[in-house]
């Protein structure tokens, strides 16, 4: 099944007969599975000034029993054919012929006529022969036609049973096929056209078109005598030379291409298989195959991907702890103006960009001050007891998706973000390597990291990697640091799970200084970082060469408004 081609079941139903009123001739191509719909319906090409396309799909009872390693001989019973039929309609927006065999029983037949139309096919079509038949095409198989009468009565009863004027049940003879000739085809139209049914399908498994041209020839006179010309239908499987526009000339209104898609797939199976045997590798055949990418497009695998990524980001959170007092300003940072706008507001602004509109800011000092609309506001009332820990766990119920952490004080690109974003790692923090480069001022105490594999220094790419923290804190020797945090981190489901149970657990249990911090209530949110590690968890890092920047005093401001 693929989500990219959908289409209502009554929508699909009714287009046959549009095309056949708006084209008067339709092209139609058989499929037998999910892909090979997929293939028949999006195949096109422009030759001149048009687009070439196959009109509709054909559920071919050969291609069915085939692909299911069965002979085409009534053997796959319906309810397999149900399952192949649901594929090729849910793989596809084009209207779908099913090759209705004989119809088997009337009784039977009419409900086939119901399965199928309340699937959304629009025609079915039934061969004159006696259950269980023989494909058409075998030039020894024994041909048994069905009795004019009862078949004439069988198209009758499936015509009372449909409901929709859409539904359309075509008339299959089989006299070239049987040896029986012109008149008795002719003979069998005329039965089949006054027991209403929708369209004439002559089948011949010659390969000179002669017989089917005269019959087309025939039916049309008797259409005139009659007063009704119905669609006419051939398989120009055997006398593939014709073209498409002498059928057209010679009257046919549908030309099945009933089963080259398997026949197609089956011989390069083939080779495939043999040539792997023959080299003792999959090298060689690698030109006959189609990449793999190829089929996750037309499966739609990249959309599923993307939506993953879309879903994601559609329930991530973003918390922000913003409750602290500052040592340098006397207003929370996050409304600190930048350029005439909040540094909030510029964190949402970017945060919306990546497709993340869950913010949570935890409010405590001067918390009044704090009002951007859009946001979700929690309180941290210990400000002045605790630290950014335990402003973070205020939001703790906003983690449960996964979440990203970001600092009060600090712009960054919208790049930063959409790489974390597809991090495919539970704990990841973004860590900078440019600090050695850039100035700093002498009191400001960087949190810094090292890292298990050490980062190549001269290195200005933004890129994923593998690699672990070991150590994270303002104690770091800033000649050994491999890296300063930037006050952003991402934690998944499975993440934000992990960080709650230690968070809670060093909570009731936890006494004395806690790493960097005199004790547990003054912890950083780096102390706790250090904590996870020491538990033996894996946190990953997401490097970027710059693309951030951190409000720390005012001479920041001023440089802050000309890097933007
Ligand atoms: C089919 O495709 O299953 C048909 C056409 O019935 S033929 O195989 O030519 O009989
Ligand atoms: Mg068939």
């Amino acid at each position: 099944m693929s989500l990219k081609n959908r289409i209502a079941p009554e929508e699909r139903r009714k287009l046959l007969k549009q095309l056949l009123n708006e084209k008067h001739f339709v092209r139609v191509i058989e499929a037998h599975n999910g892909l090979s719909a997929i293939i028949a319906n999006n195949t096109k090409e422009k030759l001149g000034d048009e687009l070439y396309e196959f009109d509709a799909l054909w559920e071919s009872s050969l291609t069915d029993s085939a692909s299911k390693g069965y002979p085409d001989a009534d053997i796959v019973g319906s309810e397999s054919r149900y399952i192949t039929i649901k594929q090729i309609l849910n793989s596809s927006t084009k209207p779908l012929i099913v090759d209705g065999d004989t119809g088997g029983e009337a009784t039977n037949f009419e409900y086939f006529v119901r399965e199928l139309e309340n699937m959304g096919v629009s025609m079915v079509i039934i061969e004159d022969k006696v259950f269980p038949k023989r494909n058409s095409l075998d030039p020894r198989a024994k041909q048994t036609q069905e009795d004019p009468n009862r078949f004439a009565i069988k198209i009758e009863r499936g015509k009372n049973i449909q409901l929709s004027p859409d539904f359309m049940i075509a008339a299959r003879i089989e006299s070239f096929i049987a040896g029986a000739g012109l008149e008795d085809a002719l003979f069998r139209a005329k039965k089949y056209l006054n027991a209403g049914v929708d369209a004439i399908m002559i089948h011949s498994k010659s390969d000179d078109p002669k017989d089917i041209f005269d019959f087309a020839r025939e039916y049309q006179i008797l259409s005139d005598e009659l007063g009704m010309r119905k669609p006419l239908i051939c398989v120009p499987t055997t006398y593939n030379t014709v073209s498409e526009t002498e059928l057209r000339e010679k009257g046919f209104n549908i030309v099945i291409y009933a089963n080259h898609l398997l026949r197609a797939a089956h011989k390069v199976m083939k080779e495939t298989a043999l040539n792997i045997l023959k080299h003792g590798r999959a090298f060689e055949v690698e030109s006959m195959c189609s990449p793999v990418n190829t089929i996750f497009e037309d499966v739609g695998f990249i959309e599923v991907r993307e939506k993953d990524l879309m879903y994601k980001q559609g329930k991530v959170q973003v918390i922000i702890p913003a409750a602290g007092k500052d040592l340098v300003f006397d207003i929370p940072k996050s409304v600190i103006k930048i350029k005439g706008k909040e540094i909030l507001v510029r964190q949402r602004e970017i945060l919306r960009s990546c497709g993340l509109e869950d913010i949570t800011v935890v409010k405590g000092y001067k918390e009044s001050l704090i009002d951007i609309e859009g946001i979700k506001y929690v309180y941290n009332t210990d400000f002045d007891k605790t630290h950014i820990l335990h402003s973070l766990f205020k939001a703790e119920v906003d983690m449960n998706n996964g979440f990203i952490y970001l600092n009060s004080d600090i712009l960054f690109d919208k790049q930063i973000i959409d790489n974390l974003l597809n991090t495919k790692q539970e704990m990841v923090l973004v860590v900078d390597n440019s600090f050695t480069y850039h100035k700093h001022d002498v009191d400001k105490k960087l949190d810094l990291v090292l890292t298990k594999n050490k980062p190549i220094k001269e290195r200005r790419m933004l890129y994923l990697k593998d690699n672990e923290v070991i150590r994270i804190g303002k104690s770091i020797n800033k000649n050994m640091a491999d890296y300063e945090f930037t006050g952003i981190a991402y934690f998944s489901e499975y993440g934000a799970n992990i960080i709650k149970k230690i968070y809670h657990e060093c909570a009731t249990n936890h006494d004395g200084p806690f790493h960097e911090a005199e004790s547990f209530e003054k912890a950083s949110f780096t102390d706790f970082i250090q904590e996870i590690i020491d538990r033996g968890f894996k946190v990953h890092l997401l490097e970027v060469y710059k693309g951030w920047f951190e409000i720390h005093n005012k001479n920041d401001i001023e440089v802050a408004e000309k890097l933007l």
